[in-house]
Order: structure tokens, then sequence, then C-alpha cells
């Protein structure tokens, strides 16, 4: 008792997070005396019995706690709930839980978009248009939609309304058709499709895989772990060969498809002399239009009236990679620094969609002159000093001046004590699968440049795909690094997105420069020659259908083996720790790739179903899951795995 009365209440900032930007802001905000996430994070321990998927609270006789004997099982293992349902029951029902919800959060975002994009092409919104052609053109065959049409014996270009229009409507049909399969399924390459249609797992439709999980996981229903598995498989790829990748698509049709540019990352991108106005959340469908508003005239005008020099924009968590891989908007920061943004005392606004907003920012927010605006319908907080302004595709130029005029008037309530760290680092981002191909020679295979060739020849080892978010459970940013750094070291170039993307950037690592400095001797020689960062920021959350897709291209540009499973490639979330993040784990692990979580698993309270999860889906779907906490360990599995699939494809040298 003595020694927890003398434990310090509050988190050490050198210990609490890797970056320098972020430490001075905890210490700040501490010396204020605001409390942040890395402050509760010392007081308020997890149950280590929902920690490790062995808490049931599915129906009203629990909740049922089975905690493993210390020592572990030895024997028969004869845990188990009122039901009598078994820890592998258990953990598999909360495995395939946080995948619906993880897959509900990315693909209502997609529907969401899909919306927006059907209000563009019924030319019902002004702010909306269909801006990049020849994305629709592409996509429109995989959903598929006719891009020509014949008369009179002639094959003529259809009209591109028409087109957009059936796409959005066979697009928002994806979600809940009565019959079928999802569409894009066949994106994949030909062996992984055949796969799923022999293990069963064809997503029918989005929404009611999602509603299955729900189903099955109710008191009394599926009690095999294997069978919840199955149908957690399927709910995955229904996220990412469905929502996610048609709300990247579409938002590529909608916004742009986005190409490489210039821009910074980190707290330091505030400017103590302009309004700042921070974007917070996922769906760009608001931030485009706030990035459209703030750089008019109009609100220039408006700004000088108020005695700041401009506007900056900023952008925490995927609305910031969005915005940044399509306008070059600086990265403010990840997950883990939106209570930070506003402790600067710079923050004049900050306006949040949906998904990773911390409730504490309102809390925060009292504390300093910053106006929190929530714009979502399903979006809000209780709070009493958050703003609510809802957005709406119908007078989206409207709500976007409604709310930077908002941050402009605030400017003058902003008081003395500002303080905005000054680090910050450049970034090249907007990385994508066409890009990509452009870059490297301008295919993926057939020339000194290309991506397969050099992998191939063994001057790039293999691919690292490191997403997810930050965790407050591990030191901010360090493992994302870390990993990031063994990996490109050992000639792994890295795919990038999500929050491990702007880690990277804050870090540096997404600069050509990088490779002179932290890159193996191939790998530097690639990037030098083609001069690109040896990682590449593919974008948000749901950008993570960039990289099946790119993974797909590698394949069929061949070379590489026959499926995703042959390709030497490796997933990773170092700093994991929303639903989203398992079931792009699980999607990447359907798929054929090996993926590696830090931080903590959810279901290491149940070893068999653990076991069903690390070792035997591998046999069945070519990919597994692994844990590994320490990140120089976790980049050695996943370089291990790559190894073991380049001696598998005869380029092991
Ligand atoms: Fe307990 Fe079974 Fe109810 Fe879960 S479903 S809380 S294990 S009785
Ligand atoms: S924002 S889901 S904390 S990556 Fe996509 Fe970052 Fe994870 Fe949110």
């Amino acid at each position: 008792e003595e020694k927890k009365a003398k434990a310090p209440k509050v988190a050490d900032p050198v210990a609490a997070s890797y970056d320098v930007a972020t430490q001075e802001m905890i210490k700040r905000a501490q010396d204020l005396g605001v409390e942040t996430c890395f402050d509760r994070a010392v007081t308020l321990k997890p149950c280590n019995i929902g920690a490790t998927g062995i808490c049931c609270k599915n129906c009203g006789m629990g909740p049922c706690r089975l905690p493993l004997p210390k020592g572990g099982i030895e024997g028969e293992d004869t845990r188990k709930g009122i039901c009598g349902a078994s820890p592998n029951t258990i953990a598999a029902r909360n495995f395939i839980r946080m995948i619906a919800a993880g897959a509900s959060a990315h693909s209502d975002h997609g529907r969401c978009v899909a919306e927006v994009f059907m209000s563009a092409a019924r030319k019902e919104t002004d702010a909306y248009q269909i801006k990049d052609i020849q994305k629709l053109l592409q996509i429109a065959p995989c959903l598929d939609v006719a891009i020509t049409v014949e008369k009179d014996g002639e094959v003529l270009d259809r009209d591109i309304d028409e087109i957009a229009l059936e796409v959005a409507e066979v697009a928002l049909n994806e979600w809940g058709k009565a019959e079928g399969e999802l569409k894009y399924l066949k994106r994949a390459p030909a062996p992984r499709y055949e796969l799923w249609k022999k293990m069963g797992v064809l997503p029918r439709n989005i929404d009611r895989e999602v509603v299955e999980i729900m189903h099955r996981t109710h008191i009394g229903v599926d009690q095999d772990y294997k069978n919840l598995m199955k149908q957690g498989t399927r709910c995955a790829i229904a996220d990412g060969w469905g929502g996610s990748m048609l709300a990247t698509d579409l938002q590529d049709v909608l916004f742009g498809t986005p190409y490489p540019l210039q821009s910074e990352a980190n707290l330091g991108v505030m400017k103590k002399d302009h309004v700042n106005l921070v974007i917070h959340g996922h769906e760009p469908v608001l931030s485009e239009m706030i990035v459209a508003v703030a750089q008019g005239q109009e609100m220039i005008d408006y700004c000088k009236q108020a005695g700041a020099k401009g506007i900056q924009l900023s952008g925490i968590c995927c609305t910031a990679n969005e915005i940044l891989q399509r306008h070059g908007v600086p990265l403010c920061g990840t997950f883990l620094q939106q209570e930070l943004a506003i402790i600067t005392g710079a923050c004049d606004a900050m306006v949040v969609d949906i998904q990773c907003i911390m409730q504490n920012l309102a809390n925060v927010a009292k504390c300093f002159h910053t106006k929190l605006i929530t714009t979502h319908p399903i979006a809000k907080m209780e709070q009493d000093n958050v703003i609510h302004i809802e957005f709406d595709e119908h007078h989206a130029i409207e709500d976007a001046k409604r709310i930077v005029k908002m941050a402009i008037d605030n400017y003058a309530n902003r008081g003395e004590d500002v303080a905005i760290p000054q680090h910050k680092n450049p970034v090249i981002a907007g990385f994508g699968v066409e890009s990509i191909e452009y870059h490297l020679g301008g295919s993926f295979r057939g020339s000194y440049y290309t991506l397969n060739d050099n992998i191939i020849n063994g001057r790039i080892r293999g691919i690292g795909a490191v997403v997810g978010c930050n965790n407050v459970r591990t030191r901010h940013n360090y493992d994302h690094i870390t990993v990031v750094k063994e990996l490109i070291k050992n000639d792994v170039i890295v795919l990038t997105t999500g929050c491990n993307a702007i880690a990277c950037g804050m870090e540096g690592l997404l600069t050509p420069e990088t490779a002179q400095v932290f890159c193996g001797p191939g790998l530097a020689e690639v990037c030098e020659t083609v001069g690109i960062p040896p990682v590449l920021h593919v974008g948000s959350c749901v950008d993570n259908s960039r990289i099946l897709l790119a993974a797909t291209e590698v394949v069929k540009a061949g070379g590489l083996g026959k499926d995703i499973s042959d390709v030497p490639a490796a997933g990773s979330a170092p700093e994991w720790m929303s639903e989203k993040a398992i079931s792009i784990g699980q999607y990447v692990v359907a798929s054929g790739v090996y993926t590696v979580f830090g931080t903590t698993f959810p279901t290491s309270g149940a070893p068999v179903f653990q076991k069903y999860l690390f070792e035997d889906f591998e046999k069945m779907y070519g990919g597994m899951w692994d844990f590994e906490p320490d990140p120089i360990k976790h980049a050695h599995k996943m370089i291990a795995h790559i190894d073991k699939k380049r001696a598998a494809l005869g380029i092991d040298k």
C-alpha cells in the first residue's frame, strides 16, 4: 500500500514516447495539470483476463472469466463458462466480434463515400464531382459495368455520366445484395479466389457477414472455434476486398488518385501566427471540403482581417493521411498525439468525424480556447463544450465554411501561453499501385528498375507491410520506428499506412535521403536509382486495400509465384490497438500473408485457439498470425518468413 501511494500518478514523458515533440507536450500537460491518456495508462491497468480474450459477457449469466492457471494448462483444459463455453469458444467469439466491429467501421466509411458518390453521379451536389475519370474506367469493369457500348456494329465509348451512375448503383448494392458474392473478389489472383471458394469463405455481401458474426456469437449458437473463425475470415475478406477497397476506389474517383508529393509531419507543423485548424478522424468527405474552402480567397481574406497570417491546416490519424496524400496537407500527429495538439495552446479548432477520436479531447479542450467540433451524426460527444455541426454532402461547402470561420473567429481568443514543439520532418507521401509501378520502371517486371526484378535479383529482399495504430501500453512510436528501420536495414522495402505511416513521417523515414542512412546496400541502390523513399506511404487504414492490389500486381507480373502467399512479403502492426486492426490482420492473413502483431494479442488465454491462428492457418491459407512485442525480434520474424518464401521460389541468393 505504501509503495502504491508513493508510485507516480503521471507518465514519465521519455518512457511514454520515443518522439521528442510528444515528450515535450506530455511534460507541458503535466505542468499545466491537464491529464492525458499517457497519465491514465499509469493509473488504469488492463484486466489480464479480458486482455487475453477469455472473459465472456455475451449473456446476463456472466461475465464468465476463465483465467489461465499459473504455470499453464496441464492435461485437459477444464475451464468453462456457466453455459459450458470453452476458452476456445470464448476467445474465438471475442476475436471475431472484433473483426465484425473493425470490418463495419471500414465498411460504413465506404458506404458513406458510396452515398456521396451516388449524389455526385446524380449531380445532386455541386461540391463533389467525378474527378478521376481514368480511375472510374479502371474500376467499372471490376464491378461488371461496361465502359463501351455497341451501336450499329461499332464499339463506342460509353457516356461517363452513365458509367458513374451505374458504378454508384452497383457499388452501393455490394453492401446488401440478396444473392451472389462480392464482385471485387475476382480482382485477387485466381488461385486465391479459388482457395476462398474451396474454403467456403467468399463473402456474399458486406453487411451480411457482420450480422452473421453477431448472430453466431450470441449465446447458444456457434460453439466450434474453427467454424467461428471461418465466419471471421469471410467477414474480414468482405472488409479488405469489399468495404475498404470500395472506399479507396470511390475516394480516388471523387477526389483524385494520389501521386507522390511533399509535405511535413509532427506537431511542429502548427504555426504560431496562423489560425491552426486540425482535422481528425477517417472520412475524407468532409476534410476535402475544408481543404478546398480554407484555400479559397474568401477565407484567406477573412483570416487576414482576423490578424492571422494564414490558415494552417493539419491532420491527425487517417483523415490526416487522406488530405496529405491528395493535397500535401501536413501531418500533425498520430492517434496518441490528439490531446497534445490542443495542449500546444495553438489549436483554434479541431474538427473530428469518425473513428479513433478520444472522448477526452473535450476535457482537454475545456482547459484551452480550442473549439472542438463533431460533424458526423453517428459520432457525437456528451460534454457540453463540444459543438456539433452536422455535415451533409448536399450543403457541404456551407458546412465547411462555417467550420473554417469558427476556427478563424476563435484565433482572437488564443491565450498568450502557446508552446508549439519545434520538431517536424519532411515527408514524401501519396504512393499507390499506379505510382509504385510508374516510379519503378513503368511496370512490375521486365527491366532493371522494376519491383519484381529487384526482388528476384535480391537487391530488394522482400516487401514488409507495416501498418496500424499507436497503443499507450507500449512506448509511443518506438516499436513502429524500430521495426521499420530493422526491415529497411535488411533490404526489405516497406509499404506503410495509418499511424505507422505518420510515425515514419515524424521520424524522417519517408524521404529518398533515408535510404543512404538506414538501408541495406541493395535497397539503398534501388531507392537511389529510382528516387523513392525505402518506406512508401500508401495512405490511410482503408488504403490497406492498395497493398492487397499491389501484391496482386506483383503476382500477375510473374516470377514470384502464382499467389500472394508465394511472394516474399510479410505484414506487421507493431502498436495496434483498434478492432479495425484485427479485421485488417485477418484479411491480410486470409490473403496469404504472414502477419505479426506487437504490444498485446487478444487470444493468449486460449492456447489451443491461438495455435489455430498462429500455425494451422498457414496450412489452410498460406498466411498466419504471429505475436512478438520485441520490435527487433518482430522484424526478424518477418525477415525469416521472407527468406523462407525466397527459398521456396529458388531466389535465395
Ligand atoms: Fe458465460 Fe456462456 Fe453467458 Fe458467456 S454466454 S457469459 S460463457 S454463460
Ligand atoms: S487512425 S485505426 S489509430 S492506424 Fe486509422 Fe491510427 Fe489505428 Fe486509428
